[in-house]
């Protein structure tokens, strides 16, 4: 309630955002500095998709990880005075911490310590959108609790609880609580068992959006969100209010062409995914094969820049994901007010020709017009060729016809017209599935 007592208009406030502390350990001293910077980097990118608000963010050499805090004591105790400075409630370590190493470091700095597993689950949950990957992150997410739960099973509460490994009334509360989990894990896999043989029923029944959908995907950082808005925003005609409220992450926009799509902004890439998360980042990323067409978007100034599209074409091709006619994918080279002159000219050849990646840059705007002439181009590959015999009855679906394709010739007879069409595949789709038409 505002003060005037009447309820704010938007729900979404400006909540006062969760102020964090990145921590990203080097133990690997041969790293360069480039990439070490970008390993930072790329953990502040982590933290800010869940709008945590990151007061500072250090590298930290650690020559030898102590087994109680990982840190050195200097170290511990120096975060201990910038914590406090700074009023952080959360510190994210950007690395594996053990169960005691977490619970250690909580104790010395009195605010909530993360570690970087913990940091892509929040985000995984905040990102998935079917059943599938909400199941997958759950769990991911019980399978990380388990083993959080550190083992005071000693000697002594063994003797206590008696004969057998059944619990009962001497289980101790980490006992119960592994076998309450233990037991959501069993009912979890069967369900997911469920959804993965039903899947392609569900897919069937998303397909029901009423444009082409596009989807950004690329590395944490490589600059998704920021091209995203830019493409948006600057888009005359968007239908924010539809999407808006469902999803800030889909949004419709119009193509110069007068086509409108659906641009859909992805969970991102993250380099060395702890492989206890693998499965759930690619549930994850499911939506992206309902995606009509994709837009790979990489940071092309970054050190890893090629690893990071090999890594991201491989995950691609494993969920059956290939550049095809049906399926485009177009590379957006983004960032490219970081490039001088030469490092532009070994990059692309400037002739824009036709699935040729685009150099762009999210931040200035620089080859976004290409961009999305490009999409309007892509978008229009796997057109369709029908001819279709439409009741005269049905005016709808002639109507629709006219509407969604290219009505290149008609004849009109007296049960039915017939014409031919160029349609995109999702309406081809459709209209193979409508009972009342004939397609020839
Ligand atoms: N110099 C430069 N920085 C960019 C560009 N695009 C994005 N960034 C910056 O890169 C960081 C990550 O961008 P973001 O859009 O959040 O990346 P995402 O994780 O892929 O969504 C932010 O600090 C952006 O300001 C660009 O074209 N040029
Ligand atoms: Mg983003």
């Amino acid at each position: 309630m505002s003060s005037n007592g009447h309820p704010p208009d938007f729900v979404e406030t400006a909540r006062p955002k969760t102020r964090a502390i990145v921590l990203h350990p080097d133990l690997h001293k041969r790293r360069v500095a480039k990439e070490v910077r970008a390993r930072v980097e790329e953990a502040c990118g982590l933290a800010a998709a869940i709008s945590l608000e990151v007061v500072h963010a250090e590298h930290i050499s650690v020559s030898q990880p102590r087994p109680s805090t990982l840190f050195g004591k200097g170290v511990v105790e120096r975060f201990k005075s910038l914590i406090d400075g700074l009023e952080v409630d959360l510190v994210i370590v950007d690395h594996t911490l053990s169960p005691g190493q977490q619970r250690n470091l909580e104790t010395s700095w009195q605010v909530k310590v993360i570690d970087r597993t913990g940091l892509i689950l929040e985000i995984f949950g905040e990102r998935a959108r079917t059943r599938e990957g909400m199941l997958q992150v759950e769990l991911a997410h019980l399978t990380y609790q388990k083993s959080r739960l550190v083992r005071s099973w000693t000697h002594l509460e063994r003797q206590r609880g008696g004969s057998g490994f059944l619990g009962g009334p001497g289980e101790t509360q980490i006992e119960i609580d592994r076998r309450l989990i233990g037991e959501r894990i069993t009912r979890l896999k069967k369900e997911l068992d469920k959804v993965l043989r039903t899947r392609d029923l569900h897919r069937a029944a998303r397909k029901r959006v009423p444009y082409p959908i596009v989807a950004l995907v690329g590395y944490t950082n490589a600059g998704k969100s920021t091209l995203f808005n830019h493409l948006t925003n600057s888009s005359v005609h968007t239908e924010d209010q539809l999407f808006a409220t469902l999803d800030p992450t889909m949004r419709a926009l119009q193509l110069p062409s007068g086509r409108r799509i659906i641009l859909s902004d992805t969970v991102g890439f993250v380099s060395d995914l702890p492989h206890e998360l693998v499965a759930a980042f690619r549930a994850t990323l499911e939506e992206v094969v309902e995606a009509d067409a994709i837009i790979h978007v990489r940071d092309i100034s970054h050190a890893e820049t090629e690893d990071q599209k090999r890594d991201v074409e491989e995950v691609l091709s494993r969920m059956d994901i290939e550049s095809s006619d049906d399926h485009p994918i177009l590379e957006a080279l983004n960032k490219a007010d970081l490039l001088d002159a030469s490092a532009r000219g070994l990059i692309i050849e400037p002739d824009g020709s036709e699935g040729a990646p685009v150099l762009v840059s999210g931040l200035t705007g620089e080859g976004t017009k290409v961009l999305i002439s490009q999409i309007d181009r892509i978008i229009s590959i796997g057109r369709r060729e029908l001819n279709v015999a439409v009741p005269v009855a049905d005016g709808k679906t002639l109507a629709w016809l006219y509407r969604k394709g290219e009505v290149v010739a008609r004849q009109d007879g007296d049960m039915e017209t017939t014409v031919t069409v160029f349609l995109d595949p999702i309406d081809a789709q459709r209209i193979a599935t409508n009972e009342t038409v004939r397609v020839l």
